[in-house]
């Protein structure tokens, strides 16, 4: 069984909050990203924390030590519950977001494949590997891993072990289906299906039960 994270990429905060609350009780996880934080600022966090849901901030972070601190500082003091990172910057870089979150008692997950088609370009393969390695090595909380490509997601979880989870995004718009990668996976990452979905709960509730 896979848990369902919402995608909340919507502008605004009436918007978000109106999926969220048509979504109640169907979601897991809401993440939030630069489209929501840079249209309705960092507040909607706590606008958002009404629902009782963790919110993982995706910022998808990539720069030195120092600054990833000062950005886990403002992530977690709004009131997030995890953040998403790149490992790309190195291992000290990837070490201050780890520390800095579970400093603060939350969680990190660490980008190692993404799921369009252009991360074969870089974020595949052999790099994905070994920035798996590095986020276990880090003692991350998570991964994120391609639900676009199973069978790397499946490579990722034997370098990781049982004990990390892997957050998947690529169900629905980008074409993948729960069911390619549940058994793999703590979580599917679902954005466009369900927030412009005609009737957002049913959906969530549809991929829900996918999930199973
Ligand atoms: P939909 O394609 O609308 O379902 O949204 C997918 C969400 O997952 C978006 O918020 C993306 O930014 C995010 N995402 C990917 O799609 N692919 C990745 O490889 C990684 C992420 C992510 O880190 O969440």
């Amino acid at each position: 069984m896979a848990d369902l994270i919402l995608a909340l990429d919507v502008k605004g905060s009436a918007e978000a909050v109106r999926i969220t609350n048509a979504c109640e009780g169907e979601l897991d996880a809401i993440k939030i990203g630069y489209p929501l934080v840079l249209s309705a600022g960092l507040e909607i966090v706590k606008e958002l924390s009404k629902a009782e849901i963790p919110i993982i901030a995706d910022f998808k972070v990539a720069d030195i030590p120092n600054t990833n601190k000062l950005i886990c500082d403002e992530v977690f003091s709004a009131g997030c519950f995890g953040i998403i990172t790149h490992a790309f910057c190195g291992h000290d870089s990837l070490a201050a977001i780890v520390d800095s979150a579970h400093d603060y008692g939350g969680e990190a997950y660490v980008v190692c494949e993404m799921s369009h088609p252009g991360a074969l370009d870089f974020l595949s393969g052999a790099n994905a590997e070994k920035m798996a390695k590095m986020a276990k090595d880090a003692g991350a909380d998570g991964i994120i891993a391609p639900a676009t490509r199973p069978e790397r997601t499946a490579v990722l979880r034997n370098i990781i072990g049982n004990k990390m989870k892997i957050c998947s995004p690529g169900v629905g718009a980008q074409g993948a289906q729960p069911e390619d990668v549940k058994k793999y996976v703590d979580a599917i990452i679902v954005g466009r299906a369900i927030y412009e979905s005609p009737d957002p709960k049913k959906a969530a509730h549809d991929f829900k039960i996918r999930c199973l």
